[in-house]
């Protein structure tokens, strides 16, 4: 049996990195629907994810995303997230929203538009010197529509060859993490569709290179958590995009969708050593609110991955490989069921509890007049979104 004392030491080390956009308006093509109290500037996106890390002690770190995050001085802003108990995570890119990108961005056959896309990815490594960001989060909506369209070796030179440029301007505590996704925008070709694709240019480009896994980027089926032990195995595993779907790219809540899979997913990340800080996987929610009130969302959501890593940390180690290794098919199976039919919000109230804050966080920030104050204060001014 798992020793409790071990398994709370591991929840309360645990490092959730909330994403700045998650807190901002977001929808889909057929409407974006606004809320009150939504965050007009970086800072008060930084303010609400202050929130989150205030109620559920494990969300300290927080993306950023260029160029809806550009502010004129890093310095102050990563200086007001200390202030706040924060520091900036990943910097994400992005090449999905410039004209100048519909026929792809680092991949397109224009040499020009390519040098633009990769002087935005060096423009966020830049932003990672100014805030002490170790992470570049690299998603390419880069693909086709059609067969014919363009060449799909020649995008992977033009991929191979920008991917390169970026990598050696990288410092020696920076990294890039290369994220994958099957399909959309694009929907014949997409440029980095999958793991084995994001792996082999990890490896020729080096170990600053990784992969993230993000559990919306699939196509409906996938086993992810073979994904994550085969990259966890090869080291190669960078980080995890948390969020959940019942069809495609839903970005709903971590765990709402597919608690069973989010616990699979995190068995696999415990067995594997990938909760030990030293294999530097980041674990980051990248998610849209787009009906539900956003810092609630992201308070469920973080307590979701705690509960799946918590039934994970307790799953009978010992138990589960003198099943696996004598063959004892439902012997094994019954270990890990036995930890995911655990409730296991009592010991985490008790965590929590041992951190000094309230037992249910979600509860607590409800009680705390947060939601109505930001509605009453944040009047006025643009809201922050997509700006698509
Ligand atoms: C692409 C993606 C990527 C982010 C974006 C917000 O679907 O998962 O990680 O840049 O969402
Ligand atoms: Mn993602």
């Amino acid at each position: 049996m798992s020793d409790v004392s071990a398994v709370k030491a591991a929840l309360k080390s645990q490092v959730i990195e909330t994403p700045s956009w998650g807190y901002g308006n977001s929808g889909t093509r057929f409407k974006v629907f606004a809320q009150p109290g939504v965050p007009r500037t970086p800072f008060e996106k930084l303010a609400d994810a202050a929130q989150v890390h205030a109620h559920t002690g494990v969300a300290p770190k927080v993306s950023l995303h260029i160029p809806w995050d550009r502010v004129e001085d890093y310095t102050a802003l990563t200086r007001y997230a200390e202030e706040l108990g924060l520091r900036i995570g990943a910097i994400n890119s992005n090449v999905f929203q410039d004209e100048d990108f519909k026929l792809g961005s680092v991949t397109h056959p224009d040499p020009k538009v390519r040098r633009k896309a990769i002087d935005h990815l060096l423009e966020c490594v830049d932003i990672m010197d100014a805030t002490g960001s170790p992470d570049l989060k690299l998603w390419f909506s880069d693909g086709t529509n059609y067969p014919g369209q363009d060449d799909i070796a020649g995008r992977q030179d033009r991929l191979a060859e920008a991917l390169a440029e970026v990598y050696q301007r990288l410092g020696d505590d920076q990294r890039m993490l290369l994220e994958y996704k099957l399909f959309e925008p694009a929907f014949y070709t997409t440029d980095v569709p999958d793991w084995g694709t994001s792996y082999a240019h990890c490896l020729k480009l080096g170990p600053k290179a990784q992969v993230v896994v993000d559990t919306g980027h699939h196509a409906p089926g996938t086993n992810i958590e073979f994904i994550v032990a085969f990259l966890l195995r090869e080291g190669k595993l960078g980080a995890f995009d948390f969020n959940s779907r019942f069809y495609a790219d839903d970005d709903l809540m971590a765990g709402a969708a597919d608690p069973f899979q989010l616990f699979r997913i995190m068995h696999e990340v415990v067995k594997n050593g990938g909760l030990r800080s030293e294999t530097g996987v980041n674990f980051m929610l990248d998610q849209c609110h787009n009906i539900e009130a956003k810092i609630p969302a992201v308070i469920r959501s973080v307590t979701n991955v705690q509960e799946a890593t918590a039934k994970a940390l307790l799953i009978d180690a010992e138990a589960l490989a003198a099943a696996q290794l004598s063959g004892d098919v439902l012997a094994a199976n019954g270990v890990l069921m036995d930890a995911f039919n655990t409730d296991v919000r009592p010991l985490l109230a008790g965590v929590r509890e041992e951190l000094g804050l309230a037992p249910d966080p979600f509860a607590a920030y409800l009680a705390s007049g947060n939601q109505k104050r930001i509605a009453a204060d944040r009047v006025g001014g643009e809201q922050a979104g997509w700006g698509a």
